[in-house]
C-alpha cells in the first residue's frame, strides 16, 4: 500500500486516509494511492460506502503546486476522479482544514460531502494564474449554481463550511471529519440514498441557461478588477462551458485552458509569488528552532492614520489592542475614524454587520505610555523625525516589561540609533507598516544591529498572524521599498525636465500594471510634504516648488500633477501643469524633446532593479524573493509580473545593465551605472535567481 494514503475498514465503511504534510497536496503518489485504495475498496465484497479524508491540518489543500511545470506523472487527477465518481459504491468525502483547489475537485467528484464547523472551501487557482484542471468548473456549478460558481472560481475566495451547506455544496457539518464522515456513510446506507454524481445533474443550470444575464452579471462583477490578468477571464469563460456543453465535451475544454494556462509567463510569475511569500517568512541568519516570544498583549502608540490602521489590523484578527495617545481629544479622532472606517465596510456588506461593535470592543484606547506595562508587543507610530522616536524609546524603555518587544513603525529612520535610547536594543526592531496599514499587506520587518533572533521571529510571526505578509529587511534609508521607489521618484522628476508629462509617465507606469504612477500618487500622498523637506534641506526641484507655490498641493486641494473635479479622485490632465512646466524650463534655459514611452518604462524600472542589486549586495535583503515580495504587497506590482527582480531576469540582466550604462551617460547620471551585482551576473550570464536555489521552486 502506498505510503501517504491508507485503506482502513471499520466492518462495511472503508476509511481512506491522505497523509501527505504539511497540506496534503495532490503529489503523483497520492493520486496514485487514493486510485489503489479507491480500487481496492470497490472490489471488497464487504465494503458497502467508502471515506476518503486526510490526516494532519486539513483535507486536500490542491494539486501539488512544485509538480507544475515538470513532465506530468500518472495517473493524471481527472483519471482518478472519473473513477471515484462511477464507484457503485457511496464514497463521502469528510472535509476539515481547507480543501482547495484540486482538493475540492476530489470532494466534488466524491458522492456527498460533509465538513467540520470551521472548514474552509475554495477553488482558488484563479491566484495563482490558472483555473481549476480536474472538473471544478464543470462540477462546482451543478453543485452550487453558475452564481456562486464564478465567484468562487472567478475570484478564488474560498467559503465557509455554513456557506457551504447553505447552497448546497455539503450535505452536513460534522464534529470530527473521520468520525463524522463514516456516521454520514451509514446514514447514507441506511436510507439507501442514491448516488449523486454531479456530472449528471444539470438541475442548477437551468436558471442561468434559461436567463443568461444570472452568468453574465455574475462575471462582470468578478472581472471588474482582473485587469491585465488572464487566468480570471479563462476561468469564466470555463463555468460558461459548464452552462452550454455537455460535461464531458465541458471537461476537455477545460483541460485544453488549464493546459494553456499552466505555461503561461503570467502563472508561472504568480507560482513564483506564492513560493516567495512564503520564503520571506523564514528569516535567514537565524538559528534554527528559534521560537518566537510569547504576545498576547499588545500596545500602539499614536492613534493617527497608521497607528489607527495598524490597531484595526489587530482586531481584525480577533487580537485585543491597547492603543495608547497623549491626550483624549487625539484618542478620540483615533477612535472616531477606526470606527467610521468599519461601519463603511460593513455597509458595503464588506463584514458583517456587527463586526465594527466587537471589533471596536478590542481596541482599549488610554491616555499615558505607562499604560505599555503590560504589553508583550509594543508597536510605536508617532510622528516621523527621529528626536519624536527617540523621546518615545527613551519612556518606552523605562515603562515596558522586561522581554517586550518594542518595535517602531518608522519608514525610513535609523533603527540601530532609536534602539541606542533603550537599554535593550536586543528587542528593538522596525515593523513598517505600509499605508492604510489596515488594508496593505506588507509589513517590512526591519532588523537592527542588536535585534535579537527571538524578538526578529516574534515580529514574523505576530504579522503573519493579523493577515500581513512579512518581509525581514536591513537598516538604511528607506529599506528595501521606499529605497528603491527613491530611485523611480528621481528619474520621473528627470523625465519632466527633459519633456515628458506626467500623464505620459504615469500612463506608462499603470499600462505596466502598477495601480498608479508617480505623480499621481505624489498627488494622493501631498506634495507638500516633499516641499517642507527639500526646504528644510535646503535642496530646490524647480517644477515641484513651483507648483507648490501656486497652491497645487495634490488631491487636497483639487490640484496637483492634475486637476481633480470635486470629490472625485481621478486625476485629469491639467494644460495650466504644462503651461508651468514649459515655464519652468524657458526660465532654465531648457528645451522640452520627445520621450518614448519605451524611455520611460527603462527609466522607471531600471533604475529601481539597480537599486534593489545594490541592496541584495549590502545585504539589506536575504533573497531577491523578499524584494519582489516587497512591492507585490506594499507597492501594487502586479503579480502576473512576479516582482522587480523577477522581472528583471525574464527581460534579461544584460539588457538592462546596457540601458542603464547608456542612460548613466546619456543623461549625466553616475547613479545610473550598473551596480557591481548587476556586472557580475550579467558576466557570469546568470540571473538574480541564482542567488537563492529556492527561487526556482516553482520552476
Ligand atoms: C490546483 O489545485 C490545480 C488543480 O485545479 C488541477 C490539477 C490538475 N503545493 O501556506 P503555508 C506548502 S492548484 C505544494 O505556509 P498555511 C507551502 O509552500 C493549487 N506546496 O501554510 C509551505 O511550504 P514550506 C490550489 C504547498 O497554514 C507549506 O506547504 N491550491 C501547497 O499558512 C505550508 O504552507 C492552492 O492554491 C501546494 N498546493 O496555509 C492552495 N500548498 O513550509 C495553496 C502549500 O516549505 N495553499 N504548500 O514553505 C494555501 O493557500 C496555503 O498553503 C494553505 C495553508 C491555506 C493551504
Amino acid at each position: 500500500m502506498s505510503e501517504v494514503v491508507k485503506l482502513e475498514r471499520q466492518d462495511v465503511i472503508a476509511i481512506i486516509t491522505v497523509n501527505n504534510p504539511p497540506v496534503n497536496a495532490l503529489s503523483a503518489a497520492v493520486r496514485g494511492g487514493i486510485l489503489e485504495c479507491v480500487n481496492s475498496a470497490i472490489a471488497d465484497p464487504e465494503v458497502k460506502a467508502i471515506v476518503l479524508t486526510c490526516a494532519g491540518r486539513t483535507f486536500i489543500a490542491g494539486a501539488d503546486i512544485t509538480e507544475f511545470g515538470k513532465p506530468p506523472k500518472p495517473p493524471g487527477l481527472n483519471e482518478v476522479l472519473a473513477v471515484m465518481e462511477n464507484s457503485p459504491k457511496p464514497i463521502v468525502a469528510a472535509i476539515h482544514g481547507t480543501s482547495l483547489g484540486g482538493g475540492l475537485e476530489v470532494a466534488l467528484a466524491c458522492h456527498f460531502r460533509v465538513a467540520t464547523k470551521e472548514a474552509k472551501l475554495g477553488l482558488p487557482e484563479v491566484k495563482l494564474g490558472l483555473l481549476p484542471g480536474a472538473g471544478g468548473t464543470q462540477r462546482l456549478p451543478r453543485a452550487v449554481g453558475p452564481e456562486l460558481a464564478v465567484k468562487m472560481i472567478v475570484g478564488g475566495d474560498p467559503i465557509s463550511a455554513a456557506e457551504a451547506l447553505k447552497n448546497g455544496l455539503i450535505e452536513e457539518i460534522v464534529e470530527g471529519p473521520a468520525i463524522g464522515g463514516e456516521a454520514f456513510a451509514r446514514k447514507v446506507l441506511a436510507e439507501k440514498r442514491p448516488l449523486r454524481k454531479l456530472r449528471d445533474d444539470n438541475s442548477k443550470l437551468a436558471a442561468a441557461k434559461a436567463d443568461r444575464s444570472i452568468f453574465t452579471n455574475a462575471v462582470a462583477a468578478m472581472t471588474k478588477r482582473a485587469r491585465g490578468l488572464e487566468a480570471p477571464f479563462a476561468a469564466a469563460d470555463a463555468v460558461g462551458y459548464a452552462i452550454d456543453l455537455p460535461f464531458d465535451e465541458g471537461l476537455k475544454k477545460e483541460r485544453e485552458a488549464f493546459l494553456k494556462l499552466v505555461a503561461s509567463d503570467q502563472s508561472k510569475a504568480q507560482r513564483y509569488a506564492f513560493f516567495a511569500e512564503r520564503e520571506a517568512a523564514k528569516i535567514a541568519g537565524v538559528p534554527e528552532g528559534t521560537k518566537p516570544r510569547n504576545v498576547e498583549r499588545v500596545a500602539i502608540i499614536g492613534a493617527g492614520t497608521m497607528g489607527g490602521g495598524i490597531a484595526m489590523s489587530f482586531a481584525n484578527a480577533g487580537i485585543p489592542v491597547t492603543l495608547i495617545e497623549t491626550g483624549e481629544e487625539q484618542l478620540k479622532r483615533g477612535m472616531g475614524v477606526m470606527q467610521k472606517n468599519w461601519e463603511a465596510t460593513a455597509a458595503r456588506g464588506g463584514i458583517p454587520a456587527d463586526a465594527p461593535a466587537k471589533r471596536m470592543a478590542l481596541i482599549n484606547g488610554v491616555v499615558g505610555l505607562d499604560n505599555v506595562k503590560d504589553a508583550d508587543l509594543v508597536i510605536e507610530a508617532v510622528f516621523e523625525t527621529m528626536a519624536v522616536k527617540k523621546e518615545v524609546f527613551g519612556q518606552l524603555d523605562k515603562f515596558a516589561k522586561p522581554g517586550a518587544v518594542l518595535a517602531s513603525n518608522t519608514s525610513y529612520l535609523n533603527i540601530d540609533e532609536i534602539a541606542k535610547e533603550t537599554k535593550r536594543p536586543q528587542d528593538v526592531l522596525g515593523m513598517h507598516f505600509f499605508s492604510p496599514a489596515n488594508v496593505m499587506k506588507l509589513c517590512e520587518i526591519v532588523r537592527a544591529a542588536k535585534t535579537a533572533p527571538d524578538a526578529l521571529v516574534t515580529a514574523v510571526s505576530i504579522a503573519r498572524k493579523i493577515a500581513k505578509v512579512p518581509a525581514v529587511v536591513g537598516v538604511c534609508d528607506g529599506f528595501v521599498g521606499n529605497r528603491m521607489l527613491a530611485q523611480r521618484g528621481k528619474q520621473a522628476e528627470k523625465l519632466l525636465f527633459e519633456g515628458a508629462l506626467p500623464q505620459q509617465v504615469d500612463a506608462v507606469v499603470t499600462k505596466f500594471g502598477m495601480p498608479m504612477g508617480p505623480f499621481a500618487m505624489g498627488d494622493l500622498a501631498g506634495l507638500d510634504i516633499g516641499w517642507r523637506s527639500r526646504k528644510d534641506r535646503g535642496i530646490k526641484s524647480e517644477i515641484a516648488d513651483a507648483l507648490c507655490e501656486a497652491g497645487r498641493f495634490g488631491q487636497k486641494t483639487g490640484k496637483g500633477y492634475y486637476k481633480y473635479e470635486a470629490g472625485s479622485r481621478a486625476p485629469l490632465p491639467d494644460p495650466d501643469v504644462e503651461k508651468l512646466i514649459d515655464e519652468t524650463l524657458t526660465r532654465l534655459g531648457r528645451k522640452r524633446r520627445a520621450v518614448s514611452d519605451e524611455e520611460i518604462l527603462e527609466r522607471m524600472m531600471y533604475p529601481m532593479i539597480n537599486e534593489g542589486a545594490k541592496i541584495l549586495e549590502e545585504s539589506i535583503a536575504a533573497r531577491p524573493s523578499d524584494i519582489d515580495v516587497v512591492w507585490l504587497y506594499g507597492y501594487g506590482w502586479p503579480i502576473y509580473r512576479g516582482g522587480p527582480m523577477y522581472w528583471a531576469d525574464q527581460v534579461g540582466l544584460k539588457h538592462i545593465a546596457d540601458r542603464l550604462a547608456f542612460y548613466a551617460k546619456e543623461t549625466n547620471d553616475p547613479s545610473l551605472e550598473p551596480a557591481p551585482l548587476l556586472k557580475r551576473l550579467v558576466a557570469e550570464g546568470k540571473g538574480f535567481a541564482s542567488l537563492t536555489a529556492s527561487s526556482s521552486k516553482a520552476a
